[in-house]
Order: structure tokens, then C-alpha cells, then sequence
């Protein structure tokens, strides 16, 4: 994941902060040096980190913290709202019907962003369609018909027609009936002249709402010129990011994105088409710093009790967000969690769990870890309805009785306790951040005041 030691490195010495109500030139500077040091290992253009460092620096410096706040969180929600801003807002898609041409290098990953994509609209009501316009390699068209009928889209494209262009022009007509239009094109290893005019000609016959160049989260430096001449033969409205499930550090996409002055529309997490999450600047900011997505983790989570039928009538994830966390909501969390995809990934969206907890665990920890969450299960089963509703009333005795009914041990009981003692603290924390506990009013406040400079958000003390 991008940046993904920024988290751990930063939080460590944003403790150093804790219980210090002033912050000195000495605390800012060694944090600034974090995040340089984090954000030129992951690729980050050098300008654009020492433009970063020097506000974040400034304002850690000038500013005065809001009443009540502490010197640490005054400094990370200056850190916080810098990182918004550097990586932006989240490229403006509509939900209507557009057609969005899809640019990139060879194996950039556009094929399978173009299938997910379409996956992404249709779970938001809308009738994609995919285009396949790839005549140069072999087995393109094949590979692309296979992903849309997984992601159960509609499909174009003609494996005899060697016209990139007339395939484009007839796909969007036998497609007529669709709302989007996902117009996918051929890669090369490099940019060439020919790439360039076959997807300047389709564009024009296409006539894209949006153009998306795709671009492999292991792309260095060299984002920067690629975006430059893609934008320059086409303009380029937004990136998808792929590959983020991998060791790619994707600072090199951040650089392309302020390079091409657009915006990050979706990320790539993984092979499958679900394997896709649009981009939001909060969230993933939040989930860097290691504080956990709750707006992803709920999207992922409604989408796992859809998929599985499992809908609970008297569940709602996002009565988790405005009131009391149980174990049954902690339990509920825990099984959708097994159909939301990689565990780790999930883990990262989960307060407390994410960004730097998980760089500590050693390797096998991912399996100790699903095996620790079955062992919760088995907890959980021998717990009365009271014992699930109100766990903080589980004493001594009821321990014993838990560990003797499961056979699990009580340092077992005791670790499902803690753990959810801990994320029901930090949703404590995300509540607190908007009035009234409302996520959705919160985020869009966020959205709407981050990144903003001056003290829009430092007043709501977010991290307080
Ligand atoms: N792990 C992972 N693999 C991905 C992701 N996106 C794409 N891939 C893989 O990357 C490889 C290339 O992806 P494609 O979608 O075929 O890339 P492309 O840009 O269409 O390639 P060309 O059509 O040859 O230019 C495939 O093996 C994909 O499965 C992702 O987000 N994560
Ligand atoms: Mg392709």
C-alpha cells in the first residue's frame, strides 16, 4: 500500500508527543523528517515532498492549537489535512450515464480496472458496458469478454476486426442500450507515436465523458512523463491506481496526478473485479495514518451481507457508527469480514487495526491472526444474548464460564474483550468527530472542508 511505513514511522514519533500541551521546533522537525523520509521512499516527486514538508512544518509552528486540543493531535491533524491535500479530491463521477475511455501503458492493469469499473457502476444501479478496442495482443479480447461476464456486465467486441476504431464505433452502438460506457484500448511497452494516434482517433469517434489514464501502483518517477503525454495527446480527467494490494509503493502515481493537475478515481486492491474502491481522499488518509476507514469497511460490509444473502434485518452497519458496538456487531463485522476479500486489506480499514499494526506482525501472522478471529467465533457462541449485548459487564466468573463453554482458554475470552473494547474506542473516536455521531454528515464536512488550508477542520478536533 502506498506509503505504507508513513503510518507506523509517523505514529512513533507522534507519541513522543503525548502529554505535551506545546510542540518545540525539535518534535516538528523530527516528524517533518518522517515524513519526508516516508514519502521519498514511496516515490514522491522531491518538490512536491519538500512543498509538503515545509506547510506542514509552518503551520505546525504558527498555529495555534484549538482549546483543548494536545500538542499530538494538533500536529496530526495539520499532518492529516497536508496529506489530503497533497493527494486531492477524488475525481468527480456522476452517477449517470457517460461514457469513460480508459488510457495506460501495456499491463498497466486497464483491462481488468475496465471490468471493475463496470462492476462499481452496476452495484450502483447503473447498466455498464465494456468495449474492448485492444486488436494488438493476442488473447485481449478473450481476457476482457472473461472479465466482464464475471463482473456480469455487458460485453463489445469483435476478435476479427482488426479496426480498434470501427470496434469502437460499433461497440458503443450495439451497446446502445447501456448507461456506461467503459471504453477500454490497447497498451504498449512504451509510448509511441502509433499508440498515441490509435487512441487519439478512438477518442474522437468515442467522445469520452472522462478519460482515465491507469497506471501500475509500481510506477516510479517515470508517472510523471507518461501522465504528461497522455494528457497533452488526450487530457486526462482522473487516475486509477492499480495494483495497491502488492509491495508497490505508488508514490509515483501521486506524482502523475498533480503533474496532469486531475484527480485519483479509483483504486485496484487485487485480480478480481470486486477488487476496486473509489478513491476518497479522507479515508484513505485516515487509513494510512493507521485510524481505520469506517466508510470503506461499511461499504465492504453491506456488500458481503448483499452478496451473501445474510442481510439481518435487525442489523445495520451503520447503526455501528452511531451508537453502542457489541460483540454481535463486532461478530457480524468478523463473519462478512471472511467474504470481504484479503484479510489484510480488511484489517487496514479497521480502527486501531491498520497502517503500522500490520507492518509489525511477523509473516505468518495473517494466519494466526484468521485463526485467532475463529476462536472469537467459538467465544462468542458460548456467551449469553446479555454477555453479547453489554460485554463490558462480563466479569471473573462469566470469563471462566465463557473459556470452560468453548474450551478456549480464559486468555482467549480475555483478548476477544480487549479487542473489542479497543475498536469500540476508536469508533468512539470517529463518532466524536462529527456532531452527533453522524458518519455521513461528518465525512461530507470533511470532504467538503479538507484540505482547505487554514483551520477548517482543526476546530472539529478530530482526533481528539
Ligand atoms: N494484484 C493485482 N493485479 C492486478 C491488478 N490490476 C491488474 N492486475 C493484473 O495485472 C495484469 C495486467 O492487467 P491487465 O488488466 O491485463 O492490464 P492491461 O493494461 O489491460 O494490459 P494490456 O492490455 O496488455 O496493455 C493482469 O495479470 C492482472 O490480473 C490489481 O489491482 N492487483
Ligand atoms: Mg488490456
Amino acid at each position: 500500500m502506498v506509503l505504507d511505513n508513513l503510518g507506523s514511522s509517523l505514529r512513533g514519533s507522534l507519541d513522543k508527543l503525548s502529554g505535551k500541551s506545546r510542540v518545540s521546533e525539535e518534535d516538528v522537525e523530527e516528524i517533518v523528517r518522517e515524513i519526508q523520509r516516508s514519502l521519498l521512499q514511496a516515490d514522491v516527486d522531491t518538490s512536491l515532498v519538500m512543498d509538503l514538508s515545509s506547510s506542514i512544518e509552518e503551520r505546525a509552528l504558527e498555529e495555534e492549537p484549538p482549546g483543548g486540543t494536545t500538542a499530538r493531535d494538533h500536529v496530526l491533524s495539520i499532518v492529516y489535512e497536508e496529506l489530503v491535500d497533497l493527494v486531492g479530491e477524488s475525481t468527480d463521477l456522476p452517477l449517470e450515464s457517460q461514457t469513460i475511455l480508459l488510457a495506460g501503458l501495456q499491463g498497466s492493469g486497464k483491462t481488468t480496472t475496465a471490468a471493475k469499473m463496470a462492476w462499481w457502476f452496476s452495484k450502483k444501479g447503473l447498466r455498464p458496458a465494456v468495449v474492448q478496442t485492444d486488436t494488438f495482443r493476442p488473447g485481449a479480447y478473450d481476457q476482457a469478454k472473461e472479465m466482464a461476464s464475471r463482473a456480469e456486465v455487458e460485453f463489445y467486441g469483435d476478435p476479427d476486426n482488426d479496426d480498434p476504431v470501427d470496434i469502437a464505433r460499433k461497440g458503443l452502438e450495439e451497446t446502445s442500450d447501456a448507461d456506461v460506457h467503459i471504453v477500454d484500448t490497447a497498451g504498449r511497452h512504451a509510448l509511441e507515436d502509433d499508440l498515441i494516434d490509435e487512441i487519439e482517433q478512438i477518442e474522437r469517434v468515442v467522445d469520452p465523458d472522462r478519460n482515465l489514464l491507469v497506471l501500475d501502483a509500481a510506477i516510479g518517477q517515470g508517472a510523471k512523463q507518461q501522465a504528461q503525454q497522455f494528457d497533452e495527446s488526450i487530457g486526462i480527467d482522473g487516475v486509477a491506481i492499480t495494483k495497491l494490494d502488492g509491495t508497490a509503493k505508488g508514490g509515483g502515481a501521486l506524482t502523475a496526478v498533480n503533474e496532469t493537475d486531475s484527480s485519483i478515481a479509483f483504486l485496484g486492491t487485487g485480480e478480481t473485479v470486486q477488487d476496486v474502491e473509489r478513491f476518497e481522499p479522507n479515508g484513505f488518509i485516515s487509513r494510512l495514518l493507521g485510524m481505520g476507514d469506517l466508510k470503506q469497511l461499511t461499504e465492504r460490509v453491506e456488500r458481503a451481507m448483499e452478496e451473501t444473502q445474510e442481510e439481518d434485518e435487525d442489523w445495520d452497519p451503520e447503526d455501528m457508527l452511531q451508537g453502542s458496538f457489541t460483540l454481535k456487531d463486532m461478530r457480524k463485522q468478523m463473519n462478512a469480514m471472511n467474504k470481504m476479500g484479503p484479510l489484510d486489506q480488511v484489517m487496514d480499514m479497521i480502527p486501531g487495526m491498520g497502517g503500522g499494526m500490520m507492518d509489525e506482525l511477523p509473516d505468518d501472522a495473517m494466519d494466526v491472526t484468521k485463526d485467532r478471529m475463529r476462536d472469537f467465533e467459538v467465544v462468542m457462541d458460548s456467551m449469553t444474548e446479555a454477555e453479547l449485548e453489554n460485554p463490558r459487564a462480563i466479569g471473573a466468573s462469566q470469563v471462566e464460564r465463557i473459556a470452560r463453554g468453548s474450551g478456549k482458554g480464559e486468555e482467549r475470552v480475555r483478548e476477544l474483550l480487549e479487542q473489542h473494547k479497543m475498536m469500540a474506542q476508536t469508533l468512539k473516536q470517529f463518532q466524536g468527530m462529527g456532531q452527533g455521531g453522524d458518519m455521513e454528515r461528518m465525512m461530507k464536512k470533511m470532504q467538503g472542508g479538507g484540505g482547505g488550508g487554514g483551520g477548517g477542520m482543526g476546530g472539529m478536533g478530530p482526533f481528539g
